[in-house]
């Protein structure tokens, strides 16, 4: 479909718009876009359905959720009062703190006084005559604006297991996407866990702790490896404050924006020793270097992989005292690093716990949820809390949930059911003046850096577009199926794309979603940058501009 849009309409006849620009969702992607904003002396809306900032940070409040990539490389870079004045507690941040962080940033720009709380949007329609988007809210208040910008996140439509019975448990329950403010206490209470995702493994350490019985249930699982999380004394947080430049210039460079880089060595290009010895290190090292600064081919060379595999798998037979648990923990159905790889803190150790009893659904699937708690194939269990750390419709899910509606009533939904089609992440054909922030084929990795660039961007754009009194922007179908190209290339030979996960568009709960797709942009966030850049130097002309 060819976006169209009218020109020949003088812009003063247009209808009153509420705002310029309404932003959808207040977490680091939509607090950091009302500040760029603001600058070009816009009028912004941010709605949010939560009750205060952080997104992603607000939501997954659930026990032992933190940072799995290092503080002070997630945070924001943009301000250096901020920088100057934040200090972090930890090399990986627990979810309080972040909350804090978040908070403290919304105070400091004062970014509240133009974000609206508690207020779902439901349904969005590009209006080809005023150039401009009507937004209906849950309530059903109504607002217009030039710009639509969805500030969503990847991972923010929570999904349940479609067991039956669901409703039937009568003790309490939760999932971990949507945990509720007010503390949840273990202590003498019978836990499950369903679930063993990046989300289940800090919940399940956490709560492992003080539960009087928890049982982890498993389907397939994750290769695990150790955070190795510490605290940051006050002379360490001023040395990191005083290499900030030299660290943001460092995500800058990295193939995902993290403080890992891939070695340039391939694994069989050293001894047998040198390797043991480099993964030995890796894994003693804290965070993401083991998965992110590995050997640049144990995610596309599959002898590779499988080596990389066998160590890890080693450890954890080291780490867990039961032959039999120990070999339920390791994956078979995949290699290292080819889902999300989950870090832990004593996450093995937990198994070796005599409250603490594995589950394997592979062997015996659960059948249903029943008022007492859990029916397996071969087993009743009787709980008291019920956790689901079953996962999201991810990168599309947040826009499934929203009606969206661009030129000529094309629903988004529709447009991207066999997955979905960007520019650059930030535009969709067919949906004028909509932009994304960390849209589906945008870079992920390292996120802030990401959102940072992609807010940039935006911000850029639409300058580019009030300074000239331009009101539409239209992505040309030509760029949409170039980057399409440029996408698919870059997802060729990777090991991760052969396997079921989020990063495929893969949700076993969620009705047409059951094959994979290409949802993630796979090449390197120096090479996207390198696009878009080169696209806002040329003055856009990929873009249809009115
Ligand atoms: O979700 P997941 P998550 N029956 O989809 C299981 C980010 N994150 O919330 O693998 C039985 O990874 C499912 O089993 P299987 C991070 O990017 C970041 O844990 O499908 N089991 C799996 O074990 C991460 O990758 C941080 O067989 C069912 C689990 O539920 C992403 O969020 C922290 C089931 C879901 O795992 C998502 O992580 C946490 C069913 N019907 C998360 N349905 C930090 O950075 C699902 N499962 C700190």
């Amino acid at each position: 479909m060819t976006a169209s849009f009218k020109t020949d309409q003088p812009v003063s006849e247009v209808p009153a718009l509420d705002y310029d620009a309404i932003v959808i969702g207040a977490g680091m992607s939509g607090m950091y876009l009302l500040y760029r904003l603001r600058e070009l002396g816009l009028r912004v809306r941010v709605f949010e359905a939560g009750t205060d900032v952080g997104g992603t940070w607000y939501w997954n409040r659930y026990p032992g959720a933190r940072f799995d990539s290092e503080s002070y490389s997630y945070g924001y870079s943009f301000s250096q009062e901020l920088l100057d004045e934040w200090d972090w507690s930890e090399h990986f941040a627990s979810q309080p703190e972040i909350e804090r962080y978040l908070k403290y940033v919304a105070d400091k720009f004062d970014l509240r006084r133009d974000m609206q709380f508690s207020s779902r949007v439901s349904s969005a329609a590009y209006d080809e005559d005023s150039r401009c988007w009507a937004m209906t809210l849950e309530d059903g208040s109504q607002y217009r604006s030039r710009f639509m910008i969805t500030a969503l996140g990847l991972l923010s439509a929570p999904t349940m297991p479609r067991f039956e019975g669901l409703a039937d448990f009568q003790g309490q329950s939760f999932h971990t996407g949507l945990w509720p403010k007010q503390a949840v206490g273990f202590a003498g209470k019978r836990v499950a866990v369903i679930g063993t995702g990046a989300s289940g493994v800090q919940t399940i350490q956490e709560v492992a702790k003080s539960a009087a019985h928890l049982t982890v249930f498993q389907r397939r699982p994750n290769w695990c490896t150790p955070l190795h999380n510490r605290s940051i004394e006050s002379d360490e947080m001023a040395r990191i404050r005083a290499g900030y430049p030299e660290l943001f210039e460092l995500c800058r460079k990295t193939a995902a924006c993290f403080v890992h880089t891939t070695d340039p060595r391939g694994t069989f290009e050293v001894t047998p020793e040198e390797r043991q010895a480099f993964w030995e290190a890796l894994y003693a090292g804290p965070g993401f270097g083991i998965w992110q600064g590995n050997f640049r081919d144990i995610l596309i060379d599959r002898a590779a992989n499988k080596l990389i595999s066998d160590f890890v798998a080693d450890k954890i037979r080291g780490r867990v005292n039961d032959p039999k648990i120990a070999e339920m923990l390791i994956p078979t159905d995949h290699g290292f690093g080819t889902r999300r790889v989950p870090q832990e803190t004593h996450y093995y150790e937990v198994y070796n716990q005599p409250n603490v009893k594995l589950v394997s659904m592979l062997e015996t699937p659960i059948e249903r949820i029943t008022p007492g708690g859990v029916k397996t194939s071969d087993a009743d269990y009787e709980f008291d809390i019920i956790i689901y750390a079953t996962g999201f419709d991810a990168v599309t899910g947040s826009f499934d949930r929203i009606d969206i509606q661009g030129v000529d009533g094309q629903k988004l939904t529709a447009q991207w059911q066999g997955g979905p089609t960007s520019f650059v992440g930030v535009m969709v054909e067919g949906f004028p003046n909509m932009f994304m922030v960390m849209g589906p084929h945008a870079a992920l990795g390292n996120n802030p850096r990401s959102i940072e660039y992609n807010v940039e961007w935006v911000r850029d754009l639409i300058g580019h577009m009030t300074g000239r009194d331009l009101t539409v922007a239209a992505a040309r179908p030509e760029a949409v199926k170039q980057w399409a190209d440029f996408v698919r290339q870059k997802a060729e030979g990777l090991l991760s794309n052969e396997i079921d996960s989020w990063m495929t568009g893969v949700n076993m709960n969620v009705e047409g979603k059951q094959t994979r797709t290409l949802v993630r942009y796979s090449g390197t966030a120096p090479e996207y940058r390198e696009w878009c850049d080169n696209v806002a130097a040329r003055g856009y002309p990929e873009l249809r501009l009115g």
